[in-house]
């Protein structure tokens, strides 16, 4: 950051009112438009501030968790998120998807308003408190699901901002920033601050070109791997770049599907242990070097539970900010610096030519019941450039990925952390990101129904998504791992889904209920032409599972029994 800035930033201090102000200001500077939230007493000053902010949007959601999800969401489009909720009760609810978008390195900027340091002061009883006196405890509880996190006072405001805001760049990961209510009142104490830009330490940087520029040379075969991070920090273009110029294969798993296009020449396919595409298997499993771009998450889901066969000790990883080659770390390399640097280097003659990657075949008669056969090709042929995809765990996170999908599809799941409910309301945030491109939510209805209202959010705020939700009497992904299918606890009480829009106050949706694949392609083509929101349920077998679920679920038995 230049001089410049830094004076502008403490002229801005000075200009700016309070503590809450500057904390929106700020993070507007990060190229945040909205927030997301639920308002609440200790928490009024940061909304109030929003609203006065002519740069960021206040956006209400029905609940703090569906809140986070959206925020997590905005965040993977944008680059960072702000979510505002109130002291315990609110950010309490946040967790589990401030967790998440923790554990997917997701940057959700997550500010609380607490009781005003007066009460605290003198341990007066308040309400969202255990009625004791100490009001520490959840502070710490929601610090835990960020990678930095600052008590803020009107002192040191400016200071932990930036602080907070690189720590959480750095890593790519949630900051939550608490102030109590009466400090966020308060005048900001402007303060100089010493910025410090994120970039490599260019002696670490020159030794570790110099080390995998050995490892490639002295290679048989080489194979790009590039992590889910690439797409967190928007780095799809520099890898694509710094794949073409290795000209070696590249694989995925499904937590980075579509991160270069599947049509690519050297795209080998997706892995999945022994569930992956054979081609994408040989060329990882076979390889000399795996060049793991980002730090590829190796979890029970993206290895089919752990099936395939994978040598640590080939690979090297090139993390955020330090590279690893077998037990040798070197710190202070940032992943972007890694891709440009592999980006210069000469392409080879004959570059890898993958074998074309086929969309399959779309089939079946009008009046056929919906498959899961049929249905996973028919998302595949309805996709197409400029959709961004959210795709549900559950049976559908396993069903699509295996599909090859065209250009210009972006692809977003939470596969690790896979909290249910996840997909519905980030696709709002994600829709809310980016309006440019059409958001198309595949769910289970089972994992909608936790998150579910916020479809009146999405009409309220103009989010035209395209939702699909496969309503199979429960929770077909348990269900098939049971003894018994009939167990109660996959049950569900039966919605009428496709009247929920209406009753959510969502204006003019398309909506519909099908049953049959002619009913579905009819479906899909009207929402394809909907100015507004579309909705379709669609009704299937309780027990039709697609081929890789199947897969997993006799994996898992053998490796736990019934009890993983
Ligand atoms: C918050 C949370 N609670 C519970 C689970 C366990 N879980 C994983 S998938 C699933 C059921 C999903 O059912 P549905 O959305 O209907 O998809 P289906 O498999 O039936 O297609 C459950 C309960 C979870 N992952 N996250
Ligand atoms: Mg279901």
């Amino acid at each position: 950051m230049t001089k410049d800035v830094q004076r502008t930033k403490t002229a801005e201090a000075e200009k700016t009112s309070t503590v809450a102000d500057y904390i929106v200001e700020r993070l507007a500077r990060e190229g945040i438009e909205h927030c997301f939230g639920v308002p609440g007493d200790y928490v009024f000053p940061i909304c109030d501030a929003v609203e006065r902010s002519p740069k960021v949007k206040w956006v209400g959601c029905a609940n703090e968790l569906n809140a986070s999800y959206a925020a997590d969401g905005y965040a993977r489009i944008r680059g960072a998120a702000m979510l505002a909720t109130t002291y315990g009760v609110g950010e309490l609810s946040a967790i589990n998807g401030v967790m998440g978008a923790k554990a997917e390195r997701s940057l959700v900027f997550h500010v609380v308003g607490m009781p005003s340091y007066q009460h605290q002061r003198v341990g007066k009883i308040a309400h969202h408190t255990l009625g004791d006196g100490v009001f520490g405890d959840f502070v710490l509880i929601s610090a835990a699901a960020a990678c930095c996190h600052a008590v803020i006072d009107p002192d040191n405001c400016v200071v932990e901002m930036e602080r907070v805001i690189l720590e959480a760049r750095r890593n790519n990961q949630p900051a939550y920033i608490v102030v109590p209510s009466d400090y966020a009142l308060t005048p900001v104490v402007p303060a100089e601050v010493e910025p410090i830009a994120i970039k490599s330490n260019a002696p670490a940087l020159e030794k570790a070109m110099t080390v995998i520029a050995g490892r490639i040379k002295s290679a048989k075969s080489v194979v790009a791997f590039p992590a889910y991070t690439i797409l967190r920090l928007g780095l799809q273009k520099q890898t694509q770049a710094a794949v073409e110029a290795l000209g070696c294969p590249f694989v995925t798993t499904l937590m980075e599907k579509c991160v270069i296009d599947e049509g690519h020449p050297q795209f080998a396919g997706m892995y999945a242990g022994a569930t992956s595409d054979p081609e994408a298997r040989q060329a990882l499993e076979g390889a000399d070097l795996v060049l793991d771009l980002g730090g590829v998450n190796l979890n029970d889901v993206t290895t089919a539970s752990y099936s395939g066969r994978i040598d640590l000790s080939r690979f090297i990883t090139v993390g955020l900010n330090d590279v690893r080659i077998g037990e040798d770390v070197i710190a202070g390399v940032r992943l972007e610096d890694v891709l440009t640097e592999l980006a210069k280097l000469k392409p080879p003659q004959a570059p890898y030519r993958a074998k074309p990657h086929r969309a399959p075949p779309v089939a079946g008669n009008p009046s056929d019941r919906i498959t899961m056969a049929e249905l996973y090709p028919r998302y595949a042929s309805f996709l197409r450039a400029g959709d961004t995809v959210v795709l549900e765990t559950g049976s559908t996170s396993l069903g699509l990925p295996p599909m090859v999908l065209a250009a210009g599809v972006r692809v977003e799941a939470q596969v690790l952390w896979g909290s249910i409910g996840w997909a519905t309301a980030a696709a709002f945030g994600i829709a809310i990101a980016d309006r440019e491109r059409r958001t198309v939510l595949i769910t289970g209805e089972g994992s909608h129904q936790l998150t579910a209202n916020d479809i009146g959010a999405m009409g309220r705020f103009g989010a035209n998504v395209i939702v699909f939700v496969l309503n199979n009497d429960g929770y077909l992904i348990e269900r098939g791992l049971e003894e018994n299918p009939d167990w109660t606890y996959n049950d569900l009480a039966p919605w009428k889904y496709a009247e929920l829009p209406k009753a959510l106050g969502c204006v003019d949706w398309f909506t519909a209920r099908v049953a049959t694949l002619g009913e579905l392609d009819e479906a899909m083509k009207a929402a394809r032409a909907s100015k507004t929101g579309a909705y379709i349920e669609i009704v299937a077998g309780k027990m039709d599972m697609p081929p890789v679920l199947a897969y997993a679920h006799g994996r898992l038995k053998a490796m736990y029994g019934d009890t993983p």
